[in-house]
């Protein structure tokens, strides 16, 4: 039950959050902005999005915008930290509450919300160890400058120490609209050069879902398999085809952690305290535990796995979860 009444700036439906994304496209960010808007519905907000679509000055431009137009709060959802600080130290001028998702915005007035993406590739690489004994070649999908992106590539290079046996033998990647064709095309390339691949350690659902196509059309299924991050429907769908080289990955559920956002703008804009600093942990999901359960879809995960659900993150006193 609440444990607050309803501030009165969000009884009237006037409260308008600026949602200022790099990134559209692709199975995360559409979960993501699922669950950010069902969170703005439920808290009586209006969430007004707008995306870059790549394009990291857009995406600043967008952001400018939204403190000229005096947002009640903003979220900025991914993005590269020197475009976007510029406009976070505008917002923090104007006093605008501001919450950065997988960006740093080098302002300690902001909230700083991320998965945990140490956890992630941590997860992941267990299972990789776990079915190579800790030896052998492995392609890796990395583009660096994204922050989730590039903590994950922190604990590959940690894990690349720890375990000699492993050797990168390739380094591709590309991060576009069409990502999972771009790996695909590039997977291909890399594991022709490179037949004695048994493994590809893809931390990004396009990567993997790319990595997964490639490994397909070489006809490498039961030779090489996928170690991946995030998780929806259609991945689930790719893990547990018959054959599928993807084994496993570790994920939040992307919706959830967009009401995280939606939630933390929210108790800024009333005036709560909320971390500086917001985690949301991962789940590993393997593909043997998917087919165990007939696990088909994201619902059926979230039940499956209830930590995928993290209402003490960022909880909002005045709803009733
Ligand atoms: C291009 S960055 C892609 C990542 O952002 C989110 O953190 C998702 O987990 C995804 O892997």
């Amino acid at each position: 039950a609440p444990s607050a009444p309803v501030p009165a700036k969000f009884a009237g439906g006037n409260v308008r959050i600026s949602l200022v994304r790099q990134l559209s496209s692709g199975d995360y960010f559409e979960q993501w902005l699922a669950g950010a808007q069902a969170e703005a519905k439920a808290l009586n907000v209006r969430l007004e999005v707008s995306s870059g679509d790549g394009n990291n000055d857009k995406q600043a431009l967008n952001l400018e915008q939204a403190v000229t137009a005096k947002s009640d709060a903003i979220i900025v959802d991914h993005g590269f930290a020197q475009t976007v600080q510029p406009a976070v130290k505008k917002a923090v001028a104007a006093k605008i509450p501001l919450v950065a998702f997988d960006v740093d915005p080098g302002a300690p007035e902001a909230v700083a919300l991320s998965q945990d993406d140490h956890a992630i590739a941590e997860q992941a690489l267990g299972a990789l160890k776990a079915d190579t004994g800790g030896s052998g070649e492995v392609v890796y999908v990395y583009v660096a400058g994204f922050a989730p992106l590039d903590r994950r590539n922190e604990t590959w290079e940690q894990f690349k120490k720890d375990n000699p046996g492993i050797k990168q033998v390739a380094q591709i990647g590309v991060v576009n609209s069409s990502t999972a064709s771009a790996v695909a095309d590039q997977a291909k390339a890399a594991l022709q050069a490179n037949p004695g691949a048994k493994a590809i350690f893809a931390p990004y659902d396009e990567f993997a879902k790319g990595a997964a196509l490639a490994v397909k059309e070489l006809g490498l299924a039961g030779k090489v398999k996928i170690y991946g991050a995030d998780v929806s429907t259609a991945d689930i769908g790719v893990m547990t085809e018959p054959d599928s080289p993807w084994v496993a990955t570790s994920a939040t559920d992307p919706a959830n952690v967009g009401r995280v956002a939606v939630r933390a703008a929210a108790l800024l804009v009333a005036g709560e305290s909320v971390d500086r600093a917001l985690t949301v942990p991962p789940s590993l999901i393997t593909q043997k535990g998917l087919r165990d359960a007939g696990i088909t879809s994201v619902e059926q995960l979230t039940r499956a796995f209830p930590g995928l659900t993290t209402p003490d993150v960022a909880r909002v006193p005045w709803t009733a979860s």
